[in-house]
């Protein structure tokens, strides 16, 4: 990668910053105890990317070492500034308060939210910290993107800092309904600490009107004069839905090569050539209904609605949070289902599931996106899922179905999807078999309606589309 480190004091003032949990590329330890950065490409990067740089922008965030002291780097004019967290922080504030507790509250409680004081100490003391880096990185009247649950407390710690920031705050995963949201002890933090922000996102209408109500029960914010807004003082918050997306006509190329195309045929062959293919992918999570959809395809099985001599599935899950007790637990669950599905059905060299506890390079997901001819999305509860868009981006052949939970903030615009509720294991097996069953013109007609959405709704769009509202002017106008 090609990085320089910098001089804290002989970077200017960036007039566009970033704040994340983590920094857009990795800190790694070698074995001989030296480290080197390598690159973590997500969508976020990629979406922010081309804006950072025309602005000559900065990136905050936790470099994902703890413990780790290294310079601000430049790469292509991007400056990346790394926030110090120790071993403790990491488990306390990150593993602790934001995956332990934040998490699975947002989450619908689908797994018991822990309240630990001293979690919370933590994190208090590391948004912090955030604030501190950030003031000390931005220049005058600056634009600040924040994204995310593990820095709730940072629009108000850096407006106390620095008042004449603009502050944009946006939240990847969901805001919980009212009733949930109120178990948090410190509620009135949280919602004082996002009332910092100028602008503050959720994925869906629904996020942003919890958000908008609990403002004014537990803050003193009162309603504005329009339906996305709430005052504070005589500051205007607004607050609405900005549902963000993927780079849609990068993974439409991406399925176009022929490489990818090889792949996926090799994909089947190896497989056997089945008449079926159903998979899922996800980061290995308990909110993401992977022993939901496992336990359906289970039962299609043994009904002998669906018959392992000519259907598979595919479950890649990617490894998440291995050292937080309940992935651990759930993982151990999942695997023994796994091993329970393909115990009664597999036959030699032809297991029932296939089941991949691995990262792959994203030519390989493209690669199964295109020869899965069912494609299993089915959270108990999720922010967006990304997954779903890129499944329906990557079919640019019209081919295959999306099944997908109701409850992925992705429903909401992809419609046209075969929607199921993850709750309601006969449902979910009727949708199954419905999809794997339609008519080909049938599922083509409903792939064309999604890809008209995914194709024109991409993540450029959804970046544009919050900094048009926070006030950030192009750099064309600017
Ligand atoms: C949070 C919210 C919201 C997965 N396995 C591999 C791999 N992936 C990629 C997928 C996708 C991404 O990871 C996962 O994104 P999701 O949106 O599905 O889920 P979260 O990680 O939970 O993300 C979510 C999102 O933030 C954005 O706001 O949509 O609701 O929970 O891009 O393709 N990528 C590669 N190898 C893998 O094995 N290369």
């Amino acid at each position: 990668m090609a990085v320089h480190t910098a001089d804290e004091s002989e970077l200017p003032g960036a007039e566009f910053v970033v704040v994340a949990n983590r920094l857009p590329v990795d800190l790694e330890r070698l074995p001989d105890g030296s480290t080197r950065w390598k690159r973590s490409p997500g969508g976020l990067v990629t979406a922010l990317e081309p804006m950072l740089r025309s602005r000559e922008g900065a990136w905050v965030g936790w470099p994902g070492l703890a413990d780790a002291d290294v310079e601000p780097l430049v790469e292509d004019g991007l400056q990346l500034h790394p926030v110090r967290l120790t071993a403790d922080e990491v488990e306390e504030y990150y593993e602790g308060f934001s995956n332990g507790c934040l998490w699975p509250l947002y989450h619908d409680v689908v797994a018991p939210p822990a309240f630990h004081r001293h979690w919370w100490q933590a994190y208090v003391k590391v948004n912090q910290r955030f604030a501190e880096a950030t003031a000390a990185v931005a220049a005058e009247g600056a634009t600040i993107w924040i994204q995310d649950y593990q820095l709730q407390l940072l629009p108000a710690a850096l407006r106390e800092l620095r008042p004449d920031l603009r502050i944009g705050f946006f939240l990847h995963i969901p805001f919980p309904p009212t009733e949930l949201f109120m178990q948090l002890p410190w509620r009135r933090e949280i919602v004082a600490g996002l009332l910092g922000a100028d602008l503050v996102g959720f994925h869906t209408s629904g996020g942003a009107r919890n958000f908008r109500w609990l403002a004014t029960r537990l803050a003193d914010a009162r309603a504005g004069a329009g339906r996305n807004e709430v005052l504070v003082g005589d500051r205007l918050v607004k607050v609405g839905a900005f549902p963000i997306s993927i780079d849609s006509a990068a993974l439409d190329r991406l399925a176009h090569t022929d490489a990818v195309q090889k792949r996926a045929a090799e994909i089947r062959a190896d497989l056997g050539e089945p008449r079926r293919i159903l998979l899922g992918v996800d980061r290995l999570d308990y909110t993401k209904g992977i022993d939901v959809r496992l336990k359906a395809f289970h039962e299609l099985l043994t009904e002998g609605t669906l018959d392992a001599d000519d259907t598979v599935m595919i479950q890649l899950a990617t490894p998440s949070r291995e050292r937080v007790e309940h992935y651990q637990q759930m993982r151990d669950d999942i695997e023994l289902t796994v091993g329970r599905i393909n115990g009664e059905f597999a036959r030699v060299g032809h297991p029932a599931v296939h089941y991949l506890h691995q990262a792959l390079p994203r030519e390989e997901l493209a690669a199964f996106f295109l020869a899965a001819d069912v494609m299993l999305v089915t959270p108990l509860r999720d922010g967006m899922n990304l997954v779903a868009k890129e499944y329906v981006a990557c079919r640019y052949d019209h081919g295959g179905a999306l099944v997908l939970s109701e409850f992925a903030g992705a429903a909401v615009e992809l419609t046209q999807a075969y929607l199921v509720n993850p709750h309601d294991t006969d449902g979910i097996k009727a949708t199954i078999a419905q999809a794997a069953n339609a008519p080909a013109e049938e599922n083509r007609r409903r792939m064309r309606a999604l890809r008209r959405q995914v194709m024109t709704h991409d993540v450029d769009r959804w970046a544009r589309s919050f900094l048009d509202a926070l006030g950030l002017p192009s750099p064309a106008d600017a």
